[in-house]
């Protein structure tokens, strides 16, 4: 997941253009949206609506990364590991270079048809990058349908990334971050997306874009919101990453360092702002921004090692990360939680 990849799919504050007649992009106006939601059918949440907990888990992708093999491998392998364990999984299938109303709308229909089909009263969504975006989005829609929203590597609070490559922050990385973006993405995206596509996504996930997002979507009452992060480039990045409520499962890598995958070596480098006292990151979001709810800590993985990606590799260097692993225990974790 090239960064421009790994950015795609982000979400904008502005609604879908009148008159686009691309699939799936007739979502409504954001001020529309609380009205029309409302005809969508769903049900409230009562003994009688639905089952559970546990709840079935809808895995929420983020940036669009591998289209020739697309968005069922995203999170690799986790949707078997989990049924395996006896969750019941959904994985849903966003538009890759789109925004959080489109989206969002596309998850919310995917959550509806998954809790008709389920029967159950709620979902737990767990959003990796953007998708924990949309799966916010979602919750702040239908909270009566949602049980726990779990976000990792989400930039809740803004890519600075984003920031860069759009000229919002002076300096001369900027610079260096649009070679650095091109050379990355340049061999994965061409045929993908376009220049224009990908700046409508980058600014999507500015810092000032997801504050009035923030503000726009504050959390549900209730809904239960968790956060991890990833943490890369060999840092440990104990203050940072300092979380007092961490499960067993984030603290027992407490000692292990990742490697950041070559690929976001160079976009790493940015991301950590300074290249003598750099900022906690996975390669691609500074751990700082990705903290929403529960802070439950961060793991030692960089952007693609969150999801297995890429196909499953070792996240190197010899870090026992493993993100089967990782999932089911948050699984089990909502499980434990009463989700
Ligand atoms: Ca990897
Ligand atoms: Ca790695």
């Amino acid at each position: 997941m090239l960064l421009p990849l790994a950015l795609a799919g982000c979400p904008t504050d502005e609604a879908p253009p009148v008159g686009d007649t691309a699939v799936d992009r007739s979502a409504p106006a954001p001020d529309q949206l609380g009205a029309d939601t409302v005809r969508l059918d769903l049900t409230p949440a009562t003994d009688s609506a639905g089952s559970g907990p546990p709840y079935p888990i809808v895995l929420a992708h983020g940036f669009f990364g591998f289209d020739n093999i697309g968005p069922l491998d995203y999170f690799h392998n986790v949707k078997q590991a989990l049924e395996a364990d006896g969750h019941v999984v959904i994985v849903a299938s966003m538009d890759p270079f789109n925004g959080t109303y489109v989206r969002g709308n596309q998850l919310l229909q995917q959550v509806h048809a998954a809790l008709l089909q389920t029967g159950a009263a709620r979902v737990n969504i767990i959003g990796h990058s953007q998708g924990g975006l949309d799966a916010r989005y979602v919750a702040s829609l239908i909270p009566d349908r949602v049980g726990a929203v779990v976000t990792v590597a989400t930039p809740h609070l803004g890519a600075h990334i984003a920031d860069v490559l759009l000229d919002r922050t002076p300096g001369f990385t900027q610079e260096l971050a649009k070679a650095f973006f091109a050379a990355i993405s340049r061999p994965f995206y061409g045929d993908v997306a376009k220049d224009a596509d990908v700046k409508a996504c980058l600014e999507s996930l500015t810092t000032d874009s997801l504050a009035a997002f923030n503000l726009k979507y504050p959390d549900e009452p209730g809904v239960t919101y968790y956060s991890f992060a990833g943490r890369s480039s060999s840092d440990l990045a104990t203050t940072e990453c300092f979380a007092p409520v961490a499960p067993p499962f984030v603290t027992q890598y407490a000692k292990d360092k990742d490697p950041v995958d070559p690929l976001l070596y160079l976009v790493s480098l940015v991301v950590g702002e300074s290249l003598l006292s750099p900022k906690a990151n996975d390669g691609l979001v500074q751990v700082s921004k990705t903290k929403w709810g529960t802070w439950l800590g961060c793991v030692p993985a960089d952007h693609w090692d969150e999801v297995g990606q890429l196909l499953g590799d070792s996240p190197g260097g010899g870090n026992p990360f493993n993100h089967i692993t990782f999932y089911r225990d948050i699984a089990q974790y909502l499980v434990a939680k009463g989700f």
